[in-house]
């Protein structure tokens, strides 16, 4: 048995005037709790320092870079790292990217794995963004409607890095952000590199309205929440591997997100999940071990996998360049 004990960290709703410093020590708080359980690997929500700004069109690069980080650690960020290597327990944790090292400003949504010592072992940029650049792609009922709106592809550029799977504290560890648990290939870039723990924060809307072509329609409540875990729970099992899903959730700025906080087994069980929709740390064992008994069966790749006939399908459907983006 190889265990990693393992904690989601839910956060409720972070104000848009709340500052930096306020968030980190919630989290340091989480971290504290999580230690005295014995936790080795303690997990945050997506862009978990600020408030879910993606949901507001904001026109001043100004105004929006304040949501970002230019350096991880930053000084208001320093506590948390200085806090895990002193605890000796390590970190997930999303954030907004300012990256000014190729001399332009480039703005990802971004996560990081802290190992015990609190250093940065690995870092993964957002991949698969929702929602909208500005204005003129949100369909028209739904500009005054009560679609809740995401902008991100105003704000971030396309993730860059791909899906590594990095080896830290005894486990394979993977990354993906909110949105990318949605589409089966997030996990099976990773499953194909033998993950053992995916983690996955998100800020999600609780309230299901979709729009059919320009009609807006709500859909029963329950369906969001039914395909957070659908998708997570299916790239648990499809891909033999730990999954830690992590909201921000609660009533944000006027905004209901979902919470629903779990860890699941690779087996596609949930183990362990919130039960509010405050800052609530949950907690599994997870047996590394565990894994082996898809990845070594049912879904050995290598010997079960038929990937010379999905290249045939990919041809014939003629979907082999990427969307384009807008
Ligand atoms: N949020 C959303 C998510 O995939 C979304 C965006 C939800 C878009 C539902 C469309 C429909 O959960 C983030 N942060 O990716």
């Amino acid at each position: 048995m190889r265990k990693l004990r393992v904690a989601a960290a839910q956060m409720g709703p972070v104000a848009k005037d709340e500052s930096r410093a306020e968030v980190v020590q919630r989290l340091l708080k989480m971290m504290r709790g999580a230690a005295e359980m014995g936790v080795d690997l303690v997990c945050y929500p997506e862009l978990a320092l600020t408030t879910f700004f993606p949901r507001w069109c904001i026109d001043s690069k100004d105004e929006f870079d304040l949501y970002f980080e230019r350096e991880l650690p930053g000084p208001e960020t320093r506590p948390l790292f200085d806090e895990a290597a002193r605890l000796k327990i390590g970190f997930y944790l999303g954030y907004a990217e300012l990256d000014v090292s190729s001399g332009e400003k480039k703005r990802f949504n971004t996560t990081v794995i802290v190992d015990k010592a609190g250093r940065i072992v690995g870092k993964y940029r957002k991949v698969h963004l929702p929602g909208h650049k500005d204005l003129s792609t949100v369909g028209g009922t739904a500009k005054s409607g009560h679609v809740v709106n995401n902008f991100e592809r105003r704000y971030f550029e396309l993730g860059d890095l791909g899906f590594p799977v990095w080896r830290a504290m005894g486990a394979n560890l993977g990354m993906c952000i909110c949105n990318d648990r949605r589409w089966p290939e997030t996990f099976r870039a990773m499953g194909l590199r033998d993950v053992e723990v995916v983690m996955c924060g998100y800020n999600t809307s609780a309230v299901s309205a979709r729009r059919i072509g320009n009609r807006e329609t709500l859909l029963p409540s329950h369906i969001g929440m039914f395909h957070n875990h659908l998708s997570m729970q299916a790239g648990a099992y499809q891909n033999s591997t730990w999954v830690v899903g992590i909201a921000k959730c609660g009533r944000e700025e006027g905004h209901d997100l979902m919470g629903g906080s779990c860890i699941i087994s690779p087996q596609g069980e949930i183990v362990a999940l919130a039960h509010t929709l405050e800052d609530e740390v949950i907690v599994a064992d997870c047996d590394l071990d565990e894994c082996e008994i898809g990845k070594g069966g049912m879904f050995n790749f290598d010997r079960y996998r038929r990937i010379e006939h999905y290249r045939i399908i990919t041809e014939q459907t003629g979907r082999t360049s990427p969307p384009a983006a807008g």
